[in-house]
């Protein structure tokens, strides 16, 4: 028997090229870091199903949209009834944190209101070359969106980033 949740919720995932949305997913539903890099062709999706501490279960569906200009046209059309957004920049590169704000508009023209959102700054391993300034742009201090320091390949803070934003989907959108 298939087993459907209550609540089966879209998610999407954007951000610059390379900044770790493939990895960051594939850490949260699967548990691993792959090391082999691929970048994403157009749109990949993923579902995992999540247990909030309600005992709640949520299935999410998520969609990985490539990064490159070439998928604007293709993504546009897949960011349609997304409940929730994450956005993916990379604190190797301070462009990626610049970029976000682009990446918001694009989403949210294509949704046609704001949804929750999150943001996760990634490679948190790595030597960071971004600046706490970076995250203080009118653009954040306006939506004041969550920040998570996450690392796709130790896994620190991924999977309480996607538990947190399941949280504020089902509070948002239960009842
Ligand atoms: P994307 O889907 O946003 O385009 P990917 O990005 O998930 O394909 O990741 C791009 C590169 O960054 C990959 O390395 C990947 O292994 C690496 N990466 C992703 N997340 C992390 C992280 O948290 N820490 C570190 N150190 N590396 C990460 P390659 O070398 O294959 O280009
Ligand atoms: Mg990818």
């Amino acid at each position: 028997m298939i087993k459907m949740s209550e609540f089966n919720w879209k998610l999407c995932i954007i951000g610059d090229v390379g900044a770790g949305k493939t990895s960051l997913i594939n850490r949260f539903v699967s548990g691993k870091f792959q090391t082999s890099y691929q970048e994403t062709i157009g749109i990949d999706m993923f579902t995992h199903d999540i247990q909030l501490n309600q005992g709640v279960e949520i299935s999410l569906l998520i969609y990985d949209l490539g990064g490159q200009d070439y998928w604007k046209n293709l993504r546009s059309s897949f960011y349609q009834q997304s409940r929730g957004l994450i956005l993916v920049c990379d604190v190797t590169r301070p462009e990626s944190v610049k970029n976000l704000h682009s990446w918001y508009v694009e989403a949210i023209e294509n949704i046609g209101y704001s949804i929750p959102t999150i943001i996760l700054a990634n490679k948190s391993d790595l030597e960071k070359r971004t600046t706490n300034q970076d995250f203080q742009t009118p653009f954040f201090t306006e939506h004041s969106f969550p920040i998570y320091f996450t690392s796709a390949k130790t896994g620190d803070k991924v999977i309480q980033a996607f538990t947190d934003i399941s949280s504020s989907l089902y509070e948002k959108f239960s009842h």
